[in-house]
């Protein structure tokens, strides 16, 4: 083992071996830092979504149902996220960057009715999840394409992925092709499957049961 930081290294390391911990209380309960991996988890086979065919929707409870396609989505204002994010198989990962359109500005061009309180999101592949709009607008939920950089992988759901950092990463669905707005909640694959409808990593809602 060498303990001398080597300076051609890259700087991404949040410490060196183990001189300096990460601060504790950037962790949520019964999480741990996953440090410089980024661990992949997908229930299905990692689709290939062509941009030239790309497409999102935003439809169901809304005024003025939305679609735009690869150029169209990029050619919106956009901003992105920096921090962290917390998968409910324990890993946190910190300092993660992300660029894409804020979920205000794709449901803000839908414009949902007055009884809207749900978003089902849709991945091409099937997949589904389930999130009060409240936990969607005001700033904290995205469409992202970009992450640490760079054009976000197949694997981590390119082109583009849901972000939703605040709740457990299996709300921040892969190869998001639709956002449905809905009067009623639907759980989608997982909160199917035991997990908490909602999913706050700071309140541990990690199953079916928990607070
Ligand atoms: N379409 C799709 N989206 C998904 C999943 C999936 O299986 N399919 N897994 C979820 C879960 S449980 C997690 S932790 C994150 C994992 O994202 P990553 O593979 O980029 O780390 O994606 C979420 N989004
Ligand atoms: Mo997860």
């Amino acid at each position: 083992m060498n303990d001398t930081p080597d300076p051609a290294a890259p700087v991404t390391r949040g410490f060196v071996g183990r001189e300096r911990p990460a601060d504790p209380g950037r962790l949520p309960p019964g999480q741990y830092d996953v440090g410089e991996n980024w661990p992949v988890l997908s229930a299905e086979v990692v689709p290939t979504v062509h941009t030239e065919e790309f497409t999102l929707a935003v439809d169901g409870a809304v005024e003025s149902p939305q679609s735009w396609d690869w150029e169209g989505l990029r050619a919106l204002p956009h901003d992105g996220y920096s921090g962290d994010i917390h998968c409910v198989t324990t890993w946190s990962k910190f300092d993660m960057t992300f660029t894409g359109v804020s979920l205000d500005v794709l449901l803000g061009a839908a414009v949902p009715t007055g009884d809207a309180a749900y978003l089902i999101v849709h991945s091409s592949s099937g997949y589904t999840t389930n999130l009060p709009l409240a936990d969607v607008l005001g700033g904290k939920a995205w469409v992202v394409w970009e992450a640490q950089g760079k054009e976000l992988t197949a694997e981590h759901g390119g082109p583009v992925r849901l972000l939703v950092p605040h709740l457990y990463f299996w709300k921040s669905a892969k190869w998001v092709n639709r956002l449905e707005v809905s009067s009623v909640d639907r759980p989608g694959f997982w909160e199917n499957n035991g997990y908490h409808d909602r999913g706050d990593p700071w309140l541990e809602q990690r199953y079916v049961g928990d607070p």
